[in-house]
């Protein structure tokens, strides 16, 4: 396995797997170490299988811990830097959504319901500075980034979202508190939200430095001759 490019040949290991069976026959310990390695869904062999609910859980990192503190900073090129607790995300407006969700991979989970902050809300209340162009989310343990443009960033369908079907955004989920990008593919939605930093460039995300686009809109061709339509 070439180490550069990771993400991409751990993609097509599991694409592999889906079209031989849930067991990942035939596919070689090497392939498989490879598969649990880049996507290391928490619930362990259960990520060639659908959870329930149709969703897989995806994570970079395998478990992750709960956050010390769920506070979500943010801060960067903004007027009034500030840490929004739970509490204070639901004194804010709220926004609902419902939208299909879908992995870059194949998988969709149709009409998911989501609640929270819309982030263009989040950044009028922080006051953005004209010099920012772009926003940079962090999980709160350093190990997945990801970015949109200011522009993207103030759509009403991007939410820092605290409520996903009726319920707390559960932990495997990322909860308390995880972003959802509606309109674009599932890696833009980083779970664990940490930190939101407002900057003056895009700075490409955990799956964007492995080859995927930077512009995720679901239903536009990402460019990669690999891509499962
Ligand atoms: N922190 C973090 N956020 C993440 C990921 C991850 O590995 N770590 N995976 C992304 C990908 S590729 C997808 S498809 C969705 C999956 O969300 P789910 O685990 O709630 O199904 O989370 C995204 N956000
Ligand atoms: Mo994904």
């Amino acid at each position: 396995m070439d180490e550069e490019r990771g993400a991409p040949v751990g993609r097509r290991v599991v694409l592999a797997m889906l079209g031989l069976g849930a067991a990942g026959v035939a596919v070689g310990a090497t392939a498989q170490r490879e598969v649990t390695r880049v996507f290391s869904p928490v619930n362990g062999l259960g990520d060639v299988l659908p959870a329930v609910g149709g969703f897989r859980f995806y994570s970079v990192v395998g478990t992750v811990r709960a956050p010390r503190d769920p506070r979500v900073r943010v801060d960067g090129l903004v007027a009034r830097p500030h840490g929004y607790s739970p509490g204070e995300l639901a004194a804010l407006p709220q926004t609902r959504l419902r939208r299909d969700f879908q992995c870059v991979t194949g998988w969709r989970v149709p009409h998911v319901e989501w609640a929270g902050v819309a982030l263009p809300d989040l950044l009028d209340a922080v006051g953005v500075s004209p010099r920012a162009r772009a926003v940079r989310f962090h999980s709160f343990d350093g190990a997945y980034t990801e970015s949109l443009t200011l522009e993207q960033a103030r759509r009403r369908d991007v939410l820092v979202a605290t409520s996903m079907q009726g319920g707390p955004v559960g932990h495997d989920h990322g909860g308390p508190v995880r972003l959802l990008v509606a309109p674009m593919y599932g890696y833009k939605s980083l779970k664990w939200l940490g930190r939101i930093e407002l900057t003056e460039t895009v700075h490409p995300g955990y799956w964007e430095e492995r080859g995927y686009d930077v512009d995720a809109w679901v239903g536009r061709s990402n460019g990669r001759d690999d891509a499962p339509t």
